[in-house]
């Protein structure tokens, strides 16, 4: 369990059991999985060859994720593995890919750096009798068997303008600072995000959206350029781990520190020193580890069979419950949470 305190589980528990009851979970493939097999916690033979793909090995988010991951292949005693690229790029995924298939492992859990870039190897993965689990990040439908969705894309986009807006008093330039161009994930948030301002902000102007590839120094340079190019901006967005993380940093040492507001999408343990200091006031994430683990089960599912893609279907993770399949075959985790300086010390991931 990765939440300190008693409060702090009760916290993230909430988003869960809202995302039991309201969630809805789609599973498309039914059948075999290919390759070797390892015996399951039912006794049975089945393939639980599990491995994670991130978009990059080396960031804290992915690193909780896949812990998660790990930990529900443990319990229900299947082979857990993670691999992936030391930079966000959809085509080192792909070679990974490739060698998974060739592995006849029984379910990949990837986050997608790209929607479609990835999509002949995944169609060739699903081909062999792989189950292919979106997480995170997603791929076009076509390419996956289900995507394990953090949070409504709707409700990840508004937090985000309500935290931004609330801290400029409703007025002035933002900026967004992004992970890479292509990721799935960030680029619907930031539609939606754009809508929300157009139609409830007025007096806020979106003056750039600049990517700092979830690397960090990118996403510091990126942080300090914006600063220069718009000598009137109030505030950063940065809806990434690693984004907002960086633009922390720069900004914790400058002259723009407490005047320039910074919000988006962190992890308490990377945010914790800026939020106490000052730098930042509130920024929000769900339970990497729940996400993670709960894909974890998803693939578990699709392995047995016992779900089969239909709206309704449901199938049981573990200690986080039943949950049901949705539309566009997605798994609904839950409710963003925030995070600002009454609670930030009870998260330790
Ligand atoms: C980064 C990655 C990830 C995203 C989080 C919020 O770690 O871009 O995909 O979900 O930020």
């Amino acid at each position: 369990m990765l939440l300190h305190s008693s409060t702090g589980r009760r916290g993230l528990a909430r988003a869960a059991g809202f995302a039991a009851s309201a969630l809805v979970i789609a599973l498309v493939a039914t059948g075999c999985s290919g390759g070797s097999t390892s015996p399951g916690a039912d006794g049975g033979s089945k393939n639980y060859k599990i491995t994670f793909l991130p978009k990059s090995l080396g960031n804290a988010y992915f690193d909780t994720s896949d812990k998660g991951g790990a930990t529900a292949v443990k319990e229900f005693k299947g082979t857990y593995k993670e691999v992936g690229p030391a930079t966000a790029s959809a085509d080192a995924q792909v070679s990974y890919i490739n060698t998974l298939t060739q592995q006849q492992v029984g379910a990949i859990v990837l986050s997608a750096d790209d929607p479609t870039a990835v999509g002949s190897a995944l169609t060739q993965a699903k081909a062999a009798g792989v189950k292919i689990v979106t997480f995170d990040s997603d791929t076009d439908a076509k390419y996956r068997d289900v995507f394990i969705n953090q949070a409504s894309a709707e409700g990840i986009a508004k937090v985000q303008v309500d935290l931004i807006t609330k801290q400029i008093g409703d007025s002035g330039e933002i900026a967004i600072l992004s992970a890479s161009a292509n990721a799935t994930n960030q680029n619907a948030w930031i539609e939606l995000m754009k809508k929300d301002l157009t139609a409830d902000h007025p007096n806020v102007k979106l003056d750039d959206v600049v990517y700092g590839n979830d690397d960090d120094q990118t996403s510091f340079d990126k942080t300090s350029a914006l600063l220069q190019k718009y000598p009137n901006l109030k505030g950063i967005v940065s809806p990434t781990t690693v984004g907002i993380a960086a633009a922390a940093r720069y900004l914790s040492t400058s002259q723009y520190k407490g005047k320039v507001m910074l919000t988006g999408l962190g992890t308490p343990n990377q945010m914790r020193d800026y939020v106490n200091d000052g730098t930042v006031t509130a920024f929000a994430l769900w339970n990497p580890a729940d996400l993670g683990y709960l894909a974890s089960y998803a693939a578990k599912a699709l392995i047995d069979g016992t779900i089969t893609g239909k709206e309704g279907d449901s199938f049981k993770a573990g200690k986080l419950g039943t949950f049901k399949v949705g539309a566009d075959q997605t798994v609904l985790l839950g409710d963003p949470f925030t995070f600002d300086k009454s609670n930030i010390a009870k998260f330790n991931f």
